[in-house]
């Protein structure tokens, strides 16, 4: 999968909570009929082999798409599960670690919370940056300070990398992420936990597509 900076233009986080109703193979496959363009398979609190398993059942629903998918904070399940890449935070496995076990091929994403990471983050090390939380969220009990959309300008200024702004964005917001320049936003609760997914995340998308009736 050649990865792009169009990739990240609506970029779906899942939550085994928030993905409950439906599971989260049926969420995202319907997010994608929708017109989600990448994917995070998300789960704090599932093991590696629960990961590799829920991510190889992904790889098979996404395959014939050009969605790519990636493993947020397990090296070891995107390698096992041969996913697209891995989703790392500041506090995870360091990304030099990360892209030499990793390989050049797959893609490599960073979540940065300042401009001050945004400027150490290494762009031959890493793909794009994942920029937040631009407003507060219930979704992620521990995350950093609000940065908003005058940070996120500010942000997505300092680098060199594509860029993906996440926390709290809802469809309203596609005016002002564009606005700050960002490729895309990525989202948790306004896809995955809405009662029709699809529907969902047609609302963010610029050419809608047809969600099954
Ligand atoms: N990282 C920063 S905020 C966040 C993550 C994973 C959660 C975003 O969830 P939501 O529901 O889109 O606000
Ligand atoms: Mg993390």
């Amino acid at each position: 999968m050649v990865f792009h900076r169009e990739h990240l233009r609506l970029y779906l986080v899942t939550d085994r909570d928030l993905c409950a109703r439906l599971g989260v193979i049926e969420t995202v496959m319907q997010a994608v009929a929708g017109g989600v363009t990448m994917v995070q398979l998300r789960d704090k609190t599932a093991t590696t082999a629960q990961r590799t398993d829920l991510a190889i059942a992904l790889k098979h629903a996404l395959r014939g798409t050009d969605v790519p998918f990636v493993i947020n904070d397990d090296i070891d399940a995107a390698i096992a599960a041969d996913a697209d890449g891995a989703h790392i935070g500041q506090g995870d496995i360091a990304p030099a670690q990360a892209r030499t076990l990793l390989g050049r091929d797959k893609i490599l994403g960073l979540s940065c919370e300042s401009v001050e990471m945004v400027e150490a983050a290494d762009a031959a090390l890493v793909d794009y940056l994942g920029l937040g939380p631009v407003f507060g969220t219930a979704t992620k009990a521990d995350h950093a300070q609000p940065v908003g959309f005058d940070g996120l300008a500010r942000m997505v200024a300092a680098s060199s990398l594509p860029t993906v702004a996440i926390g709290g964005l809802k469809a309203d917001h596609i005016d002002s992420v564009r606005a700050a320049n960002a490729d895309g936003m990525a989202v948790v609760s306004a896809i995955c936990g809405q009662s029709d997914p699809c529907a969902a995340a047609r609302a963010f998308a610029r050419a809608p597509s047809e969600c099954a009736p």
